[in-house]
């Protein structure tokens, strides 16, 4: 049988899940995941090799409707993960209700490149006890008439249940090609984007309310020590007020400090290194509407 790959965008209101389901289905963390909605801020490829062939499943910001600068680059990101896609993977909190923004995201897959013959719509949270599975089958009925039954399924990211399956409904969509990838690969982001974004998941939560969309996080420099058995790192968070930074590094520091330290856990656990990470803040004010600060850290392909 001849080989089989595509890019599948994967797209939804924020907080469905969508990073989530992109660390279950690459048995990595991939892509950061948090409680607060529009946590993923980049597209980001997380990449599953199988007998079949090569998915590149394309993680996107979540689609909210809001007029601000930052907002209207993250959907842009989307758009063009749409665009540039062979299929579409459209997801669906099922434990919360359907509204304007679902409506809105039903038109944005409505003209995207894959509707649509290659479109499969995965309702997620299936584990949650208010998963309403029949209100979503309704809106979609009336929304997205033109995807069968057949290609609509239910899971949950998070504990992997209907994963499989899913991957076997993209696979039997997917055109034939060849991969892109080696077949260890698991995702194509660099090491200092990686540790930036481990550090920015750890500061998202524990921090609490409008702070996390307030905060970027730049890697400053890395070196590799003790005969390449360690990673030695700086890094900033940036808030954009100095109230701010006061919130950020907390009483006595405790709050930078849990920071730290669960973000080294980690990294240590994604890479093989010793993780030494030297964490400071910094305000950098108005950095949302700033564009050359935006292009540098949302435009990054
Ligand atoms: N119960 C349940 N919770 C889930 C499931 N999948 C994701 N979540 C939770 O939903 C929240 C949002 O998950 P993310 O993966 O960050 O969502 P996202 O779609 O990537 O969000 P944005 O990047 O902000 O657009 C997190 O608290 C997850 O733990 C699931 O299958 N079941
Ligand atoms: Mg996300």
């Amino acid at each position: 049988m001849a080989e089989k790959s595509a890019f599948v965008a994967v797209v939804g209101r924020p907080s469905a899940g969508k990073s989530t389901l992109i660390n279950t289905l690459c048995g990595q963390k991939v892509s950061i995941v948090s409680l607060v909605p529009q946590t993923t801020r980049n597209t980001i490829r997380g990449i599953v090799t199988r007998e079949e062939g090569q998915l590149v499943f394309v993680d996107t910001p979540g689609r909210h409707i809001s007029e601000k600068k930052l907002n209207r680059k993250l959907v842009e990101l989307s758009d063009r993960a749409l665009e540039e896609s062979e299929l579409t993977l459209y997801l669906i909190d099922a434990s919360r209700l359907v509204g304007k923004e679902e409506e809105e995201l039903a038109r944005a897959v409505q003209y995207s490149r894959a509707y649509p013959d290659r479109t499969v719509i995965a309702l997620n949270k299936i584990d949650d006890k208010r998963a309403d599975t029949a209100a979503v089958y309704a809106f979609l009925q009336e929304k997205l008439p033109g995807i069968p039954r057949e290609r609509q399924c239910e899971l949950s990211a998070k504990n992997g249940t209907g994963v499989e399956e899913l991957l076997r409904l993209l696979f039997s969509l997917a055109p034939e090609g060849p991969r892109l990838y080696p077949e260890d690969t698991y995702t194509d982001q660099d090491v200092q984007f990686r540790i930036a974004e481990i550090i920015r998941e750890k500061a998202i939560n524990n921090l609490r309310e409008e702070l996390p969309h307030s905060i970027y996080v730049e890697v400053a420099d890395t070196e590799l020590r003790d005969e390449g058995r360690r990673l030695w790192v700086r890094a900033f968070i940036l808030v954009e007020r100095e109230s701010q930074k006061g919130i950020v590094v907390g009483k006595g520091g405790e709050m930078i400090k849990t920071i730290r330290q669960s973000a080294q856990k980690d990294l240590h656990r994604i890479f093989d290194w010793k993780v030494e990470l030297d964490l400071r803040v910094k305000v950098a004010s108005d950095w949302r509407q700033n564009d050359t600060v935006l292009r540098r850290l949302i435009d990054r392909s």
